[in-house]
């Protein structure tokens, strides 16, 4: 491995600074939190912290719409509380990343607020003007320039009274997105990363990265949308997921921002829809695009026909997913691996099992198999705890924007409130959102002030102080997998070999390098299982002397010994 492929060795810790350490009182998290949970990450071994959006915004989406990408929102503290946090993380041997949102800014950023002002400001060109659709006045219904819906409900065009025109937000009205075919706008923001490369960071994760180059022209297909109950806007993504001058946008911010310096940089893509094979070329290091990309086909496969309308996840189809961008992605490219983010509900909740008896084995065994897999596993905050989905009692429970959005069209266009509560309390950001539990004290330590979104009343007996002073806690199994990754090559550079596609509870695989073997087997019930020869052939050449680390507190007796409920283990020979 050469030294610019650091990141294939490495482990990311997403901060959601938010809800993750409040220092001020005033209920929501902050740099200086970050600061004084370092020794906390540190010990937990990770190497690399992404930091979601703390620059100067309004907050209409918590931060991923940006009024100034370079100050600090003073919610989250100030530009000299950054620096030290580079400089504490560095010292620990921490990188920092940066969640770069560039496919659209804040409708307050002082771009868009030029932009808007007239038809002929230089500005006007930043952003996505249009006219209303032909032979429709402004404002009539259907007169928005393209029946795109917006991802947070109803259409991806606004209109501006002022100079008649619409604009577009893929995301909410207070997003709307940069035309990124105005040279200015690019320089724009290659300067404005060259700035945070500057003061220390590491690298960006880039937000919805694969949406910046649109074909804005075409509608949509109405029966290949995303329908909420009853909308009739047209899916607009095959124009720009993946458009036409991606790859040339990439290349270029690459050579413009990264090149030429001492230092390799770490660069991850976030790209709904991605195929595998749009995968390798984003990812392949000849082609100088990002370092591996967010692809979100294991996280679909429990959607039916849209987000919202859940279906229960089949392991098979997980296995597939899986095993088709580990083999996709094998001999040119790279793979991240997540169960978790902001965006999505806590993977113990969703594909493990939150009961009592089965919380920290199932939220091991998905730690287990994630990190076994090829690629650069990402760990969210809570996840190393086993953190769950929240109890949300009614919609008022509901604050984010994507939330309250589908809640209000969906009950509007006539959908039972009850299926809609029932959809958000599966599947609503908010899950991922509550705050970060600390220990067993008022606010789970997370803020001495109001939270600005409810704790999980669970926090008395899942939290940080608990997991750290207990030996055989999620936190330990996290801190010990990362430690495999150091002390085994296999973890991150072993090849990969799915087992038994077809068992409907087994997760098996191998991963080998230069003469070591690595056997992963993971019980996805709480049935005992007994896996065959058949399932792993050779098994009878493993013994339970193999055995690197399991997720239950007493070992195997034997190879063969059934898999417990959610019993997922590690072996190792060589050969
Ligand atoms: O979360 C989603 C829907 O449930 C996704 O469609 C999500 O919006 C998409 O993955 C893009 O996410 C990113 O960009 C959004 C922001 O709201 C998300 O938090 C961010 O991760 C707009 O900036």
């Amino acid at each position: 491995m050469t030294d610019d492929q650091w990141f294939r060795e490495a482990v990311v810790y997403q901060i959601y600074p938010r809800s993750f350490q409040d220092t001020d009182g005033d209920g929501i998290g902050d740099v200086p939190g970050i600061i004084d949970r370092l020794d906390y990450l540190h010990t937990l071994g990770i190497d690399v912290l992404w930091l979601s959006p703390i620059y100067r915004s309004p907050q209409d989406d918590n931060g991923y719409d940006i009024s100034d990408y370079e100050d600090v929102d003073p919610t989250f503290g100030s530009l000299a509380d950054v620096d030290r946090l580079i400089e504490q993380a560095h010292a620990r041997g921490i990188r920092i990343v940066m969640d770069l949102v560039v496919n659209h800014t804040s409708d307050e950023h002082p771009w868009f607020v030029e932009s808007r002002s007239s038809k002929d400001n230089p500005k006007r060109d930043w952003y996505w003007w249009r006219p209303p659709r032909h032979g429709h006045e402004a404002g009539a219904p259907g007169a928005e320039p393209t029946n795109w819906q917006s991802f947070f409900s109803g259409p991806a065009w606004e209109l501006d009274e002022a100079t008649g025109e619409y604009y577009l937000h893929l995301f909410t009205r207070k997003q709307p997105d940069l035309n990124w075919e105005n040279p200015d706008v690019r320089a724009a923001v290659y300067a404005m990363m060259r700035w945070w490369l500057d003061r220390g960071v590491d690298g960006f994760r880039m937000d919805v990265i694969n949406m910046i180059s649109k074909r804005v022209g075409p509608d949509g297909s109405l029966a290949d949308g995303r329908p909420i109950a009853g909308t009739v806007l047209g899916d607009g993504t095959p124009q720009f997921i993946c458009g036409p001058l991606i790859h040339e946008f990439l290349q270029e911010m690459h050579r413009e921002v990264f090149e030429g310096r001492p230092q390799k940089y770490l660069t991850v893509g976030e790209m709904p829809m991605v195929t595998v094979d749009e995968a390798v070329l984003f990812t392949d290091p000849a082609r100088h695009e990002v370092d591996m990309v967010f692809q979100f086909e294991h996280v679909d496969l429990d959607h039916g026909e849209h987000k919202w309308d859940r279906k229960p996840l089949d392991l098979r189809d997980l296995k597939a997913s899986f095993a088709r961008w580990q083999e996709g992605l094998a001999d040119v490219g790279w793979n991240s691996l997540y169960w978790n983010n902001h965006d999505q509900p806590r993977a113990v909740s969703r594909f493990g099992s939150d009961a009592p008896e089965h919380r920290v084995a199932s939220a091991k065994l998905l730690g287990t198999v994630l990190h076994l897999h090829r690629g650069t596993p990402y760990v969210y905050q809570g996840e190393e705890l086993g953190m769950t989905n929240m109890p949300f009692a009614g919609p008022e429970d509901f604050q984010d924007v994507e939330s309250v959005n589908y809640y209000r069209t969906a009950v509007e266009a006539g959908a039972d409130p009850e299926w809609v509560l029932h959809n958000l309390r599966l599947g609503s950001r908010d899950n991922a959102r509550s705050p970060m539990q600390w220990d067993a004290s008022n606010q789970a330590g997370f803020t001495t002030g109001t939270p600005w979104a409810r704790v999980n009343p669970n926090y008395p007996e899942i939290n940080a102080e608990a997991a750290v002073a207990d030996d055989g806690s999620v936190f330990h199994h996290y801190r010990r997998l990362i430690a495999l990754r150091r002390s085994e090559p296999a973890v991150a550079h072993g090849h990969f070999t799915m087992l038994a596609p077809e068992h409907p509870t087994l997760y098996a695989f191998t991963r080998t390098f230069e003469g070591t073997e690595l056997l992963v087997l993971a019980n996805f019930s709480a049935d005992d299982l007994t896996v065959t020869g058949e399932d792993v052939p050779g098994l009878d050449g493993w013994s339970a002397a193999d055995l690197v680390l399991g997720n239950l507190a007493d070992d195997p007796s034997s190879v063969v010994a059934p898999l417990r409920a959610w019993e997922a283990r590690i072996l190792r020979r060589t050969t």
